[in-house]
Formats: C-alpha cells, sequence, structure tokens
C-alpha cells in the first residue's frame, strides 16, 4: 500500500508537471485577479497553469481587512462571484460583504474545476526573454529559493506571461530591470503604486490591466504598481474584474 500511495502521486504529479512545461498562458501569483483569470482562460480551452510560491493559493483574500476574515465587493462585480457560486450578502452604499474564506475556497475551487493547474510552493524567480518578449518563467521550489540552495531551476514555456503577484510587481520589475525589456507604463519601468484611496484604485486597477510588452501582461495589485495606481485596501471589486479583463486580452491577442 505505501509504495502504490508514493508511486501514485509522483506519476500523477510528475504528468502535471510535464503538462505544465509549455503552456498558452502561465499566471504568476494565485490571488483573486489571476483566479478569475485563470478560470476564464482554461475554459476557453487554451492550456493555463498558475505558479504560486506559498503553500496555499488565494493571496490577500483569506486575511480580510487586518485578519478580520470578511471583504467588501462592490454590485457591479457581483456576477463574477456569482459564477463562483461565492455568497455574498447586502451591507448598503452598493457594497456587499464576502466571508474571506469562502471566496479564497470558491476562488480556487473554479479555477481548477475550469481545467486550470495550480502548483503551489513554486516561486517564479526570472524570466525567460528573446530580444523584443516574454518567452516563459524560471521556477524552483519556494524552500529551495527561501533556503538559497545552490538548485538551478527549471524553465516552462508560454505564449502570455501575466504577472499577478500583486503589491511586489515582482514579474514586471524583473521584465524591466533583469531581461531589459521597455513596457507600456509611465516609466517604461515599474514606478510604483501610491498610496491609498479606494475608489481610485478600484478604477484603477481595471484600466492598468494591460499587455505590458510582447508576451507579458499584468492584472490586479500588480497592474497598478506599474501604472502607478492608487491601492484600495480590501475591497475587491477591481481584482475580480481585472481578473476578467486580462482574461479577454489575451483570449483577443492569441486568437488574433
Ligand atoms: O496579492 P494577491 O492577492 O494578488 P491580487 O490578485 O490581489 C490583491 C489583493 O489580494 C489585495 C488587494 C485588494 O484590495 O490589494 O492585496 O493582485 O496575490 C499575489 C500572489 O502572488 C504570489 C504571492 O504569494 C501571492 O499569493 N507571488 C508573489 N510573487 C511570486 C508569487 C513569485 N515570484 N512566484 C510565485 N508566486
Amino acid at each position: 500500500m505505501e509504495l502504490a500511495i508514493s508511486r501514485i502521486i509522483v506519476e500523477q504529479y510528475l504528468r502535471k508537471l510535464r503538462d505544465c512545461l509549455d503552456l498558452d498562458v502561465a499566471l504568476v501569483g494565485a490571488g483573486p485577479s489571476a483566479l478569475v483569470a485563470a478560470r476564464e482562460l482554461a475554459a476557453a480551452g487554451l492550456r493555463t497553469a498558475i505558479f504560486e510560491r506559498r503553500l496555499a493559493p488565494g493571496g490577500g483574500i483569506w486575511g480580510g481587512g487586518m485578519l478580520f476574515n470578511e471583504l467588501v465587493v462592490q454590485s457591479d462585480a457581483l456576477p463574477i462571484l456569482d459564477d463562483f457560486s461565492v455568497g455574498h450578502r447586502p451591507a448598503g452604499e452598493g457594497l456587499h460583504a464576502v466571508d474571506s474564506v469562502e471566496m479564497a475556497a470558491g476562488l480556487i475551487f473554479g479555477a481548477r474545476r475550469a481545467g486550470a493547474v495550480l502548483l503551489n510552493a513554486v516561486t517564479v524567480e526570472d524570466l525567460m526573454v528573446r530580444p523584443d518578449r516574454v518567452t516563459g518563467l524560471v521556477i524552483n521550489w519556494t524552500p529551495v529559493v527561501r533556503e538559497q540552495m545552490h538548485v538551478d531551476p527549471l524553465t516552462v514555456s508560454a505564449r502570455a506571461v501575466v504577472d499577478a503577484t500583486g503589491h511586489p510587481g515582482e514579474i514586471a520589475r524583473l521584465a524591466a530591470s533583469k531581461a531589459g525589456l521597455r513596457l507600456d507604463s509611465p516609466t517604461g519601468a515599474v514606478p510604483g503604486e501610491r498610496s491609498m484611496w479606494a475608489e481610485r484604485g478600484e478604477i484603477d486597477t481595471v484600466e492598468n490591466t494591460r499587455r505590458l510588452c510582447p508576451g507579458l501582461y499584468a492584472c490586479g495589485m500588480a497592474a497598478n504598481q506599474v501604472h502607478a495606481g492608487f491601492r484600495m485596501g480590501p475591497i475587491f471589486g477591481g481584482m475580480l474584474k481585472s481578473g476578467r479583463k486580462v482574461a479577454r486580452l489575451i483570449l483577443d491577442d492569441l486568437r488574433a
């Protein structure tokens, strides 16, 4: 029995990993924007995977506001929650309360059920590039990176890479500073996000969701890093709509 258990896990994981080596879309970070995008992309038939540094996908959803595990979503984003069967309660002023554990679990399950692969405990430490474009990811186990072990990474090819790393905007920064790619941003690089202004931040998040250079896109809070958008705290409508927008941009580009 023990031998069978180990064999199943090793064989199944290697099959999953092998299928992720050549992707249509590789998303970095499994926060709300990436999970919404992944569900839509996988449902459209694209080979889609999310690479998440932490053990648990879900990014900033679980913690709610200051560890109070409730979130706020605006009326116009409710259809996205409904698509994932995540519950919500009216809370006045066009705002709705959502249990953050239900939302994290619901978005993860929805993305996975649509066919997106989630590889957790995997850190994207670099990009694979050609002179004018991003062509994939350089990945390693998070514990290897944290322990600073001298272990070479592996690579993943993707027709589209999405920076969904949230506040750090790590992938866009790598593209600009290390790969030397000029981004579609006010500076050509990553100017960084601005302070808290919830209404503007919510609008910015969706507006700033764009293609940054050939092969690279940004969604969620990473998009605000690149375009100097405002932060907004624990209101999530913009994140959900940003995920949907980046999926549609990629679908249009890859089908063109
Ligand atoms: O930050 P995060 O939840 O992404 P998001 O979709 O949502 C932002 C909100 O949660 C919140 C907010 C709402 O008002 O502002 O912050 O923009 O999730 C980002 C995920 O990316 C992972 C990180 O662990 C987190 O789960 N991540 C970051 N860098 C890497 C990474 C990396 N280099 N490799 C793999 N995963």
